[in-house]
């Protein structure tokens, strides 16, 4: 049982704490969001390796007047969704030879018997604006080491892109076939084919830009349907703040249908960034949003906290509306058992 004293939350919903009278501590039922409690975290990415998920995320360290302070990536494991383990931190902006700053969203994958991390940094000079580069280790846990001493993308590679930060939010996938992509970008969604040693493009960066997209893409697949899901604007413009939309497709080269919103914007949060996985026998959609209060410090832009929701599908595939709650998989999914 967890005990907590501290935490302090600004999104309503059934309430999965409950305070002791005798001490006045809260105490929060496992499971419920935001599920690590203790560091302000980021961009989750889960990764399934046998009876565990591995979430990968980023550490917000901003201060108070900072819009983000991100040196370096972490990952938290779980084999029951409601207990996590932290571990060292796995890569460090330091450890990138090539990049200056901003360890933004990262996302991990396995292949060849060894894992893949993907990151976006600020690059140095020598290629301004974000890169993104490939980590490799033996171990999810890492430590993970920079498998090129390059980036793999940089900003060049994306000449119609208005912005330096476009090249940013990698997510990687692996098809039925074998073959490995990655997509990313903030404003231009792009995707291209990876080599069988996952460190090198093996063709052209295509663009996939889907209706509404900001940035955050996440690439899976259901049975014989692939999702696209990805941090959007509003379509009625009354909301300023990201919401989560997605596309589905027949095969991973498109065509891409719109399917819609799948949540509302985040507690407290400009941004929100999807991860998805099935573990266990259910699908989870991973979000984050900036509702956490650590000691003095209070949730902001650039000091987030993850949560987990159940992501059910409708008969045709399509995913259903989430709704983001504090209780989060504390309790079983709305339709267990039907
Ligand atoms: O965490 C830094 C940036 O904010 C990410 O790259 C975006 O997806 C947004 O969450």
């Amino acid at each position: 049982m967890h005990w907590l004293r501290v935490c302090a939350f600004a999104f309503g919903s059934t309430l999965a704490v409950a305070t002791s009278a005798a001490t006045g501590q809260v105490r929060i039922a496992p499971g419920s969001n935001p599920i690590i409690r203790d560091t302000f975290l980021a961009d989750p990415a889960p990764l399934v390796v046998g009876d565990t998920l591995y979430l990968y995320v980023d550490h917000d360290e901003a201060k108070d007047g900072e819009m983000f302070n991100m040196r370096e990536w972490l990952v938290y494991s779980t084999t029951d969704m409601k207990t996590w383990k932290a571990h060292p931190p796995i890569l460090r902006i330091a450890d990138l030879k090539w990049a200056k700053k901003d360890a933004w969203a990262p996302q991990a994958i396995q292949k060849n018997g060894k894992f893949y991390l993907y990151v976006p940094a600020e690059h140095d000079d020598t290629h301004p604006g974000k890169a993104i580069g490939v980590a490799v280790s033996d171990s999810p846990t890492g430590p993970f080491r920079d498998a090129r001493g390059s980036a793999l993308i940089t900003n060049e590679m994306t000449p119609k892109g208005t912005h330096s930060w476009e090249d940013i939010d990698p997510t990687v996938f692996t098809d039925r076939d074998g073959t490995s992509w990655i997509a990313w970008g903030n404003r231009q969604c792009y995707i291209a084919r990876l080599k069988p040693n996952m460190i090198e493009l093996d063709g052209p960066i295509t663009e996939i830009t889907p209706p509404h997209y900001v940035e955050g893409p996440w690439l899976h697949r259901r049975g014989t349907l692939y999702y696209l899901t990805y941090a959007s604007m509003d379509p009625t413009g009354k909301d300023h703040d990201e919401h989560i939309a997605y596309a589905t497709a027949p095969s991973i080269t498109g065509p891409w249908t719109y399917r819609g919103e799948l949540t509302g914007a985040a507690a407290n949060s400009f941004t929100i960034h999807p991860g998805i996985a099935e573990f266990k026998g259910n699908w989870y959609l991973f979000l984050h949003n900036a509702a956490l209060t650590i000691g003095d410090q209070k949730g902001a832009l650039g000091r987030r906290a993850i949560t987990v929701e159940y992501l059910r599908y409708n008969p045709d595939g399509t995913m259903k509306p989430v709704v983001q709650t504090q209780e989060g998989v504390s309790v079983p999914p709305a339709d267990a058992g039907r």
